[in-house]
């Protein structure tokens, strides 16, 4: 099981939120029963350490950093998690094959996100300790695949412990991914609506998306990513029909993101987020997002056997 691999309370990994997950929110995840990550995709490698440091005040508790590998400073990033001797790594949206060797010779554990069998396989071979398996009802940078399809092709394909993520916010979710053959979870959206959670009140309107208020962006440029419907969407969706710039497009997202979670701006940023969203209908304190989702699954559970019996 995921917790005793990581040594945790409960077998739930944060997922990475660049400009969202900061040292604090990942210490309060940690604190809370779960593995915490610092998101650096949006750091530089001395910010990096900072944000480490800042972590390593904060709890006792295990955490984790992620590496974005579209990030300009990944390689100088992974230098600074080595030196800082982090337990854990996660990685996205790429292939860390690259620095696999040197996070093994450090002791690392290493927990890439990936969205497909053939990536699930090489990660594999490359020394992964154990699979994030996302699929694209994620918020995000997302790939083609659904949680249900890829989630149980992967469990098949490697020896590794998965993780399955995309669609999961509560005890229905996590009990169908161990049905499916992982051994815990990663939640990102049902986590931005913790107090602890440092987004603009406005990017906290997540409780008021219903099921199809999500879509994605930027496919044709190879930067798939899931947020919000607003104005910025449906004018990146009209771009992308006649626009081949992948900087151009950019703009609109990544640049996007930094001004809906600090400026509150939901109308032209970037609000990432998972479908699950319709879902997700208050905000509370993370001890209790966390504790909910895990009473939820044990009455999952219980409720499993009669739905059997009655089959
Ligand atoms: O990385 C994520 N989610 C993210 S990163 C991010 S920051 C960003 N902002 C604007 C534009 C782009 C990024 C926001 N959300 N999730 C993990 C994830 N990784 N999902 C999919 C993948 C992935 C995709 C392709 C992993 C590996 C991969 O490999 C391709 C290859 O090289 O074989």
């Amino acid at each position: 099981m995921l917790n005793k691999l990581l040594n945790i309370k409960y077998p739930i990994i944060q997922g990475a939120m660049a400009n969202i997950a900061t040292a604090e929110f990942a210490a309060c995840v940690s604190q809370c029963g779960g593995l915490g990550i610092i998101a650096t995709g949006s750091l530089s490698a001395e910010q990096t350490r900072i944000e480490i440091q800042k972590c390593k005040q904060l709890t006792n508790q295990p955490f984790g950093v992620n590496i974005m590998l579209m990030n300009p400073y990944a390689s100088e990033i992974v230098d600074v998690i080595i030196e800082e001797g982090v337990p854990v790594v996660t990685t996205g949206a790429g292939n860390p094959g690259a620095y696999m060797a040197k996070f093994k010779e450090a002791g690392i554990k290493v927990f890439p996100v990936v969205p497909s069998v053939g990536l699930a396989k090489r990660m594999e071979r490359a020394g992964a300790d154990a699979l994030i398996v996302e699929g694209g009802e994620s918020g995000g940078h997302v790939g083609e695949m659904t949680t249900m399809a890829l989630v149980p092709q992967v469990v098949d394909a490697v020896n590794i412990p998965v993780i399955a993520a995309g669609g999961i916010a509560d005890g229905r979710g996590m009990i169908a991914a161990f049905a499916l053959g992982a051994c815990g979870v990663q939640v990102g959206t049902c986590l931005l609506v913790a107090d602890e959670c440092p987004i603009h009140e406005n990017y906290k309107e997540v409780i008021k998306a219903k099921d199809t208020d999500t879509v994605v962006t930027g496919k044709s440029v190879n930067t798939p990513v899931r947020s919000l419907k607003n104005q910025m969407t449906r004018e990146y969706l009209k771009l992308e029909s006649h626009i081949e710039s992948r900087e151009e497009l950019e703009k609109l997202t990544l640049g996007g993101l930094r001004k809906a979670v600090h400026d509150g701006d939901v109308k032209t940023g970037s609000v990432m987020m998972g479908q699950i969203a319709g879902m997700i209908q208050e905000k509370k304190p993370m001890q209790q997002i966390l504790n909910e989702m895990m009473e939820s699954t044990e009455a999952v559970y219980q409720s499993l056997s009669k739905v059997m019996e009655e089959i």
